[in-house]
């Protein structure tokens, strides 16, 4: 490739191939602003004000304005997207999140996550199960990933799950990417919960879903072997000329 014409970043690379791999199994892209309420952040995903589990979000707040945040997730996207229309959904929205943490080699105060939401009259784990499989499969171009769901408390979802992968680097046998385990924790899903349902008008005993949020800087960390997530937001051009 002739390095002086210019060319994709890395992170963009891996949200295309995530938005194509999500189309061919009929979803559909949504976008939100980066500024959001704490109604659309916090309160109407089943995280009440003065309660504990927002504590799980470390959030910026914008100076004088009242209720306003930093997004720390893509849901408020999906909340967005629900109001109002009738189901069925299959949507994902990829897009900039933002926590207030301090930076190091696997943390970043603004990061990427891809979020995907499922709901219709009748859904399963199973399905859930089978989307990220497949999924997984497709974005790191390995036939023999497997998932592992280990059960998990997320507000929005029940039940809930942080979902593991098999290692895409030693197929199991252990690493150092895989800290020796075989398995690398790499995204949270559940069934979305039936308050979420009824906070955007809809009927839990009518519809049901599944929701899965995944970390992009992750992935592409992974499958690219970057191992210092700071690298992706440098514009180093010895980073960015490998792609
Ligand atoms: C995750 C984990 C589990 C999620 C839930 C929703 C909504 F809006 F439908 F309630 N969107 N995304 C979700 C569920 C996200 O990320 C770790």
């Amino acid at each position: 490739m002739d390095k002086n014409k210019g060319h994709l970043h890395p992170l963009t690379i891996i949200i295309q191939d995530m938005v194509t791999i999500f189309s061919e199994l009929g979803f559909s892209v949504a976008f939100g602003p980066e500024i959001e309420s704490e109604e659309n952040n916090f309160d109407l995903l089943n995280i009440p004000k003065d309660h504990p589990a927002r504590d799980m979000w470390d959030t910026f707040f914008i100076k004088n304005e009242e209720q306003k945040v930093l997004r720390t997730h893509t849901s408020p996207v999906q909340i967005r997207y629900m109001r109002g229309k009738q189901p069925p959904f299959r949507i994902i929205s990829p897009g900039k999140t933002f926590r207030y943490e301090a930076t190091d080699l696997t943390h970043e105060a603004q990061f990427f996550q891809l979020e995907g939401l499922i709901i219709d009259k009748k859904t399963s784990l199973a399905e859930l199960k089978g989307t990220l499989n497949y999924f997984l499969k497709k974005i790191f171009n390995n036939e023999n990933i497997e998932t592992r769901f280990r059960p998990s408390y997320f507000p929005f979802v029940e039940p809930g799950f942080e979902v593991d992968m098999s290692c895409s680097q030693c197929e199991k046998k252990g690493c150092s990417f895989c800290k020796q385990t075989g398995w690398i924790e790499l995204l949270g899903a559940g069934m979305v919960h039936p308050n979420v349902l009824k906070n955007v008008g809809l009927d839990p005993k009518k519809y049901q879903g599944f929701a899965f949020g995944v970390g992009v800087d992750r992935v592409a960390m992974l499958k690219y072997r970057i191992d210092d997530i700071r690298l992706l937001y440098q514009g180093d051009l010895r980073l960015v000329n490998q792609f």
